[in-house]
């Protein structure tokens, strides 16, 4: 049923536990809201409410974890895993809960493993055709390298799914400015100033005191909430009405919000609504021109955007105060977002380069052979390491070692990209597949093949025609940090250790016959092993008619509607051209008529 206190039926789902804080943010003022994470700790959490409201009810909460584990200890690959693997859990789920609603708002915390696969999420629910924006934080200036390289994969990602509304929240300009909130209060906190501008503007025509003079009504709000490309929302106090006054209040908040990140352009505005709330004596001094004033110049500013204003009287306001809200739309990623890229890019490759870096063994001289202890009779095991537990240093080798694997995964971190390739080839001719991954071909947990998803007519605005083309940058990603890179085990949670553990050098694949198809009995297209063949046999063979093969085969699952399939046939391109073998490649894609 719709509610009576609100324009739009807003329902909100939580991805992480950032996002599942948003959700019940959302809860607390009334919204529908339920929570997806990894972890079931984070969860629980959720079920205290704040101050005598009830927090999140079973029923809102839901474990997608994989085996047990609790949280995706900042594994993206691993958040995307789980994603699509419960894939049917969550569609059920959230269809459910979600029936009717005038917009669907997917939080999540860009950064972590689990929030940061929200374009997973948007994927999986394509198919329930809901009205979509997402609303998701990007990291602090203080947070880890890790963490802006998976926010930053979060955002390149989001960016290539057609027509979605993208919000985004900057965990560092809420720092700066709330950063002396006490560490017990502080995400509640800037929760709610994140979330209380769109509730408000939600409440418009139907808060207490508020008299509308010309009204933004559920449906301007609903155009302006489902205009795809980036949204902006702000809201702040002025002490008079002027044109100037309004305009420039408009620009700043675009340049610098308190919430959002900074840098939007004025001129790219696609969408921009203005709400004027002002006490009765202010309104009664301003001249009936000002409305159409402000107008024409945020239309001129923007050149040509499509502008909602509205007008309300406040009766409990000081006099002479007035409140602006502002809810705009952009087909370009904002400056702010390109300073979490750089940063991303600079910690992300210092990171990179420290993990590749070995511990050079101790030379312990004579102290290795001294004793110390005096020696007992009898059969005493004399090396203390035969009986240390293997787990143990695997299982604290095991975050540097998915770090490792999350930043090898393309982004564009590697300006250095030359150190890099050098620091690589060892690992690349180990098959990924050799560390006992899961089977990840079979039935319903693939993301699903179909790229667009299909938003109701009814429900989008006439859309700005561009899409986001300040995302140049990400989206120039290689596109083979699309798709998961698989890195647990969902059939035994120790073989997630092996994949730390150091790997056997696999023997040398021996010089294939020229006259053997090597694509012939090719295993799944959407199997890692499958390409790591085709990588080996491309590399161990002079044969052209075999590499054309083999060329065409990447080049067919590149183009693939399966996006695992063009995951791994992507990388598998990469992997060769790190090996060297960029030229023969090009070569024989040449002679397939590829470029
Ligand atoms: N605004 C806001 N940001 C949050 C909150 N909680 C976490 N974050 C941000 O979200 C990012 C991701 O953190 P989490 O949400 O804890 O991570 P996760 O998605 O649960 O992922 P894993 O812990 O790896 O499973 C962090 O880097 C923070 O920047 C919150 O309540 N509010
Ligand atoms: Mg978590």
């Amino acid at each position: 049923m719709k509610p009576s206190d609100r324009s739009l039926d807003i329902a909100v789902i939580g991805l992480g536990q950032g996002g599942g804080n948003l959700a019940a943010e959302f809860a607390r003022r009334g919204y529908r809201a339920m929570a997806l994470n990894t972890a079931r700790t984070d969860l629980s959490a959720l079920s205290l409410g704040k101050a005598n409201q009830p927090g999140l009810s079973e029923a809102q909460r839901l474990y997608i974890g994989i085996d047990g584990y609790d949280g995706a200890g900042s594994d993206l690959n691993y958040g995307r895993q789980c994603v699509t693997e419960s894939a049917e859990r969550i569609r059920e789920a959230v269809a459910r809960h979600t029936e009717g609603a005038d917009v669907v708002l997917l939080t999540a915390g860009l950064g972590g493993g689990t929030g940061s696969a929200v374009s997973e999420l948007v994927r999986v629910l394509e198919a329930l055709e809901l009205p979509i924006t997402t609303l998701t934080t990007l990291p602090g200036d203080q947070e880890s390298g890790i963490a802006k390289v998976n926010a930053v994969r979060a955002v390149s990602e989001l960016v290539k799914i057609p027509e979605l509304g993208l919000i985004f929240a900057d965990n560092a300009r809420l720092a700066q400015l709330h950063g002396k909130v006490t560490l017990d209060e502080y995400f509640e906190r800037i929760n709610e100033i994140i979330v209380e501008p769109l509730d408000a503007f939600n409440r418009l025509n139907q808060r207490e005191g508020l008299h509308p003079i010309r009204t933004l009504d559920g449906e301007d709000l609903r155009t302006l909430l489902m205009s795809t490309g980036v949204l902006n929302y702000s809201q702040g106090d002025l002490p008079g009405l002027t044109v100037d006054g309004v305009s420039e209040w408009v620009n700043d908040a675009l340049q610098s919000s308190g919430v959002m990140p900074a840098g939007f352009a004025m001129s790219d505005i696609a969408y921009l609504g203005l709400v004027v709330e002002a006490s009765g004596d202010l309104l009664a001094s301003t001249p009936f021109t000002f409305f159409n004033e402000v107008s024409e110049r945020l239309k001129s500013g923007t050149s040509g955007a499509g502008i909602y204003m509205g007008v309300y009287r406040n009766d409990q306001m000081p006099s002479h105060s007035a409140t602006l809200r502002m809810l705009a739309s952009t087909p370009t990623l904002p400056k702010g977002i390109q300073s979490v890229v750089n940063a991303a890019q600079r910690e992300g490759s210092a990171l990179r380069e420290k993990l590749n870096k070995s511990v050079s063994s101790l030379d312990l001289g004579e102290l290795a052979d001294l004793d110390l202890l005096p020696q007992r009779s009898g059969s005493m095991q004399p090396a203390a390491h035969k009986r240390r537990n293997v787990r143990g240093p695997a299982a604290r080798r095991a975050p540097a070692s998915n770090t490792r694997n999350q930043l090898e995964s393309p982004l564009n971190v590697s300006s250095s990209s030359a150190g890099l390739r050098a620091a690589r080839p060892a690992a690349q001719s180990t098959p990924v597949a050799a560390s006992g991954l899961p089977p990840h071909s079979s039935g319903g947990s693939q993301p699903h093949a179909a790229a667009e998803p299909h938003r109701p007519e009814a429900q989008r605005s006439a859309a700005p025609a561009a899409r986001i083309s300040g995302a140049a940058e990400l989206r120039s990603a290689p596109s083979s940090a699309s798709a998961p890179e698989l890195s647990r085990s969902s059939s035994a949670p120790d073989s997630y250790r092996s994949v730390v553990q150091p790997r056997p050098v696999p023997p040398p694949a021996p010089e294939l016959d020229p006259a053997h198809d090597p694509t012939a009995e090719l295993g799944d297209r959407s199997e890692p092993e499958t390409y790591d063949r085709l990588v080996d046999a491309f590399l161990n063979t002079e044969s052209e008619s075999i590499r054309r093969r083999i060329a065409t085969r990447l080049h067919s699952s590149r183009n693939s509607d399966h996006p695992l399939a063009r995951f791994y046939a992507n990388r598998a391109i990469e992997r060769l051209v790190d090996a060297g073998a960029e030229e023969a490649l090009e070569s024989v894609m040449s002679t397939i008529g590829v470029q």
